[in-house]
C-alpha cells in the first residue's frame, strides 16, 4: 500500500516538473517566434518600396518621407519623356519614355531634392529618416 502511494506520488511530481519544462521552454518559443517575425520583415521583404509617378508634368507626390534603404521606384505616366535627376547629381535617371520606371534605393538620412532635366519647372523632394 505504501508501494503504491509512493509511486502516486513519484507520478504526480513527474507530472508537475513536466508542466513546468513545458511551460519554459514554450514561452522560449514565443520569445523565439517574435524574434522570427522581426528577422522575416527585414529579410523576406528586402527594402521598403515606394512609388512615385511622373504624371500631369508633375511628381506625385512631390514630396514624401522614406526610412533609410527604401527603394523609390518612379513611373513615367506621361506620353512625353521625362527624368529623375538628383540636385547635386546623387542620382540620374536618363530619359524614362512613357510606362518607363527608375529605382533608388536611399542607405543614407537626408533631404533630397530632384528634378527633371527635361522639364526643370518639374521639381520634388524626398526625405530619408
Ligand atoms: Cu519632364
Amino acid at each position: 500500500m505504501k508501494r503504491i502511494i509512493n509511486a502516486k506520488v513519484g507520478i504526480s511530481l513527474k507530472f508537475i516538473f513536466l508542466i513546468a519544462v513545458f511551460s519554459v521552454l514554450s514561452s522560449c518559443e514565443k520569445m523565439s517566434d517574435v524574434d522570427n517575425q522581426g528577422g522575416d520583415s527585414g529579410g523576406s521583404n528586402g527594402p521598403v518600396a515606394n512609388e512615385v509617378l511622373i504624371q500631369g508634368m508633375a511628381f506625385t507626390p512631390s514630396t514624401i518621407t522614406i526610412v533609410a534603404n527604401t527603394t523609390v521606384t518612379w513611373t513615367n505616366k506621361d506620353a512625353v519623356p521625362h527624368t529623375v535627376t538628383s540636385d547635386n547629381g546623387l542620382f540620374e535617371s536618363g530619359t524614362i519614355t512613357t510606362n518607363g520606371t527608375f529605382s533608388y534605393t536611399f542607405t543614407a538620412a537626408g533631404t533630397y531634392s530632384y528634378h527633371c532635366a527635361v522639364h526643370p519647372s518639374m521639381t520634388a523632394k524626398l526625405t530619408v529618416n
